[in-house]
């Protein structure tokens, strides 16, 4: 056994001599690290850069854990900062590995989020450094662009059809559909989305006793009647998706899961909650109905045996709360070996960075399944330049070398976090009675 206390201050130079000469390039040092907070379209963000040696060379990674940022901030300046200084940027991996057990503690949403920034920021370097876009250095193109899904959502039913077509006639294919129950605080109604809302959230900054209740009753009888009226309305051309957004108890989202098949939805998304996996082996020896799972998990032991057990056919992990591209382009293979396809999660509480961070990975996996889109709004465009371009249905490269964006410091300085009482957070979510439920 090491001893922990000899090991303080050891230095990058316990890495073997022989790893750096593998590396056919003149050497460099990290000379900084910071984390720069933003919200242009009322969504809080953090991204990392890292700065190195060589003037003018940088990266930088999306860290956004938009509901706790603020700790996130710290993790990287007080603690991956000082542990990363004068590490050369081009061992990603080791510095991967080094980060993650410095706190021996480890995983978790502010910590992985915190290392998800440096380590997306050393792939963007690595691109850079290559001349490459980071997808070259992951095998190359798979294909073309990457198919996207949009979220549309509705007071009733006439109102989200005329949403659907509406993004059909802009050619997008693949609609993720949403419908508010009359009464209850449902997710995915305008609102209540961060993703769709912009970030405005008025429910979500509302004290809970003006909050709606949520029953999950009337949800799950209503579910079905909207992808009835939806097929009937819109035939077959078009994929449509559900986030039930681990609202329901575990047997209630078995019988929607049952009551849904007849509409050949694309994916039913967090059907249950992380807590609850152990339900999808329950569910897959009663339905065929795809299944979408993973936007919660922080840690390879939450989604190894559902990937193992070929449990669930799309693995909706967010990129950074696993801890950047390092891990997930692995989630992405061992995917691959068991039949999982990819869907990164990717709406407005990830930044431009993490979203082109998802591309890499979409464009290069034999097994993409979808991404999930977020149309980046006027102010994030102008802040972050380069952000991936979306039309015809897909998002599209824009072939820089690195991840592809840029980010404007001086402009991102004037639309700082908005003023909220709990720095993000959720207030939570009650049943009728007044039981705290998931969010
Ligand atoms: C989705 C999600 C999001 C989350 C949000 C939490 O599938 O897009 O469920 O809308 O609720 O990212 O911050
Ligand atoms: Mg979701």
């Amino acid at each position: 056994m090491s001893d922990m206390v000899e090991q303080d201050g050891v230095q990058p130079a316990t890495k073997p001599a022989a790893a750096a000469a593998v590396i056919n390039m003149p050497p460099i040092k990290i000379t900084n690290v910071k984390a720069i907070c933003t919200a242009p379209d009322g969504i809080r963000l953090v991204v990392v850069k890292v700065e190195t040696s060589d003037a003018g060379l940088w990266g930088l990674g999306c860290a956004t854990f938009t509901q706790r940022p603020l700790a996130v901030v710290t993790a990287v300046e007080q603690y991956l900062k000082p542990f990363l200084l004068g590490r050369n940027p081009d061992d990603i991996e080791d510095i991967w590995q080094a980060a993650v057990v410095s706190s021996y503690w480890r995983s978790g949403p502010v910590l992985n989020n915190a290392i998800s920034g440096v380590d997306q920021a050393l792939w963007d370097i690595k691109g850079k450094r290559a001349g490459m876009p980071v997808y070259q250095l992951l095998g190359g193109k798979s294909r073309r662009s990457a198919g996207v899904y949009v979220h549309a959502t509705g007071r009733d039913l006439a109102e989200l059809e005329d949403q659907v077509r509406r993004y059909m006639e802009e050619g997008f294919r693949h609609v993720r559909c949403q419908i508010e129950v009359p009464g209850y605080a449902t997710y995915g109604r305008g609102s209540v989305d961060i993703a769709q809302s912009g970030g405005s959230d008025a429910s979500r900054t509302r004290l809970n006793a003006h909050q709606d209740p949520w029953e999950p009753r009337p949800y799950c009888r209503l579910v079905p009647r909207m992808f009835e009226y939806l097929r009937s309305q819109l035939g077959e051309g078009v994929e449509l998706l559900h986030d039930v957004h681990e609202r329901v108890p575990p047997i209630m989202a078995i019988q929607l899961a049952k009551d849904l098949e007849p509409y050949h939805l694309f994916f039913l998304e967090d059907v249950f909650a992380p807590e609850d996996s152990d339900y999808f082996r329950v569910l897959r020896a009663q339905s065929s109905i795809p299944l979408a799972m993973g936007e919660l998990y922080v840690n390879q032991a939450e989604y190894v045996p559902l990937i193992r057990d070929r449990l669930i056919d799309f693995i909706r992990v967010h990129i950074s709360d696993i801890g950047g591209l390092t891990p997930a382009r692995k989630l992405a293979a061992l995917c691959e070996f068991f039949g999982s396809r990819t869907a990164w999660h990717g709406p407005g509480d990830v930044s431009p960075v993490g979203h082109a961070a998802n591309l890499q990975l979409d464009l290069a996996c034999p097994n993409f399944g979808i991404q999930e889109a977020c149309l980046f709004g006027e102010r994030t465009r102008e802040v972050f330049t380069g952000c991936p371009d979306i039309h015809d249905g897909a998002m599209w490269s824009n072939e820089q070398p690195g991840l592809g964006v840029d980010l404007d410091e001086g402009l991102a300085a004037r639309y700082p976090f908005p003023e909220h009482r709990f720095n993000g957070a959720w207030p939570e979510i009650r049943r009728a009675d007044g039981t705290v439920i998931r969010p």
